[in-house]
């Protein structure tokens, strides 16, 4: 049997660190390009990191990024990778009206400069490719709920970028034979989602208001509804997806949708208060029943120029032909980053009282 020997683009993001730690505990040898940085960008996955020099090591870490191809070809020919998943991205949708170009850029070439890669060095029969495609592609959504093949809509810089990342994944299936798949994840959270996503805004928040280092939490907008499933759970569904005997795309989802109102009722009553709305629109605000003093009030700075209000997906597809199913709920996923953002930010904020005394 050939050694499994996996290359994961984007180790250092969300699913990059899950993804690694499941693939370790497989029996893979795992290889993992990161994006030179100024400070450090390892912290989800200092914990895998053996010496290179030891024996039993099975995780290596490489320079690279998605928007150089040389390096990208040096790569994969110098790994040989049996599985490429490709999760590098520009992966905040409000960001990407900033950044429009180097977001088409990374998101929307990257995965052509993989897929290149694979050809020019005469790969295609070696190697299988998972692309991280997203519900973000359905956008203004036409079906309800979302399915394989519910039609695409793309609402921002980001979605349009995936879009070609999705269709070119598709295309050199088609065109060269390639084990190429999408899996078009719905929203996947956990207690290591970045910072600026809303449900990790949202625990952090409430943990450093519990903690008396904030005073309150300002949100876009509340209106919107996401299909909220955990990450641990969705990158168990990208290595399904490879391990199939043909390439094809996939929806990975929970199967519920709730709004971003319902997570910052959710996250408050987990530690004890009862949020009331008063007011509407942007004068909206969120009261703690108890104190009455306003904990969320509404920043429009936090609304996109185009919003996809809902995503809603139907994993039915998933569940059938890779026997994947989703294990954590809405509620346990709220909880677990609660408590763990409560941890976290005590444990922050006491580093920072004993380095400034
Ligand atoms: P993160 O933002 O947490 O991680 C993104 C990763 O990509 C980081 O390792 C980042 O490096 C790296 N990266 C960004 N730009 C480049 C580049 N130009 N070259 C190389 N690496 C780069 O995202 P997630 O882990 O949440 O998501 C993984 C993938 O799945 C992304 O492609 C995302 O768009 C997609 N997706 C995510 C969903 C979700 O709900 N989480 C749902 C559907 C799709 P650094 O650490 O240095 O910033
Ligand atoms: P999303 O995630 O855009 O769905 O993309 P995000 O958590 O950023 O937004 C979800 C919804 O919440 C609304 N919202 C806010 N969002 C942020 N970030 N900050 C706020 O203050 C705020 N207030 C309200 C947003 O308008 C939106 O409707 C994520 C990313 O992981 C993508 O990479 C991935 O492709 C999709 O999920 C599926």
């Amino acid at each position: 049997m050939t050694k499994r020997c996996a290359l994961i683009t984007g180790v250092t993001g969300q699913d990059g660190a899950y993804l690694a730690r499941l693939l370790l505990d497989k029996g893979y040898t795992v290889h993992g390009v990161k994006r030179r940085s100024s400070s450090f960008n390892t912290e989800r996955i200092d914990d895998l990191y053996l010496d290179p020099h030891e024996e039993q090591t099975r995780f290596f870490l490489h320079y690279g990024d998605l928007t150089d191809a040389t390096n990208l070809i040096r790569l994969i020919q110098e790994i040989a990778p049996t599985e490429i998943y490709n999760l590098a991205a520009q992966s905040h949708v409000a960001v990407s009206f900033e950044t429009p170009e180097y977001t088409a850029n990374s998101d929307g070439l990257g995965p052509l400069r993989i897929l290149e890669a694979i050809r020019i060095l005469g790969m295609g029969d070696k190697v299988r490719f998972y692309q991280a495609s997203t519900s973000e592609l359905y956008g203004k959504v036409q079906e309800k709920p979302q399915r394989e093949t519910t039609p695409f809509y793309p609402r921002s810089p980001y979605a349009a970028a995936k879009l070609y990342g999705y269709w070119i994944t598709v295309n050199y299936r088609e065109a060269y034979g390639f084990h190429a798949s999408n899996g078009i994840l719905f929203n996947h959270e956990g207690p290591t989602r970045g910072e600026t996503f809303v449900t990790r805004k949202i625990t952090r928040a409430i943990a450093g208001i519990e903690l008396g280092l904030q005073e309150r939490l300002y949100l876009g907008n509340l209106n919107a509804k996401r299909d909220w499933g955990h990450a641990r759970d969705f990158v168990e569904a990208m290595w399904l997806i490879l391990q199939q005997p043909e390439p094809d795309d996939y929806v990975i989802a929970t199967g519920e949708m709730h709004s971003v109102r319902e997570f910052v009722e959710l996250a408050f009553e987990k530690v004890g208060r009862r949020i009331k709305w008063q007011g509407s629109g942007k004068d909206e605000i969120g009261v703690d029943e108890k104190s009455g003093k306003d904990l969320v009030r509404i920043d429009q700075r936090y609304y996109r120029p185009t919003e996809v209000e809902e995503l809603w997906g139907d994993p039915s597809r998933a569940r059938q032909k890779l026997g994947w199913t989703h294990k954590t709920d809405f509620k346990q996923l709220v909880s677990e980053m609660v408590e763990s953002d409560m941890k976290a930010v005590a444990r922050e904020s006491w580093r920072k009282d004993r380095t400034a005394s």
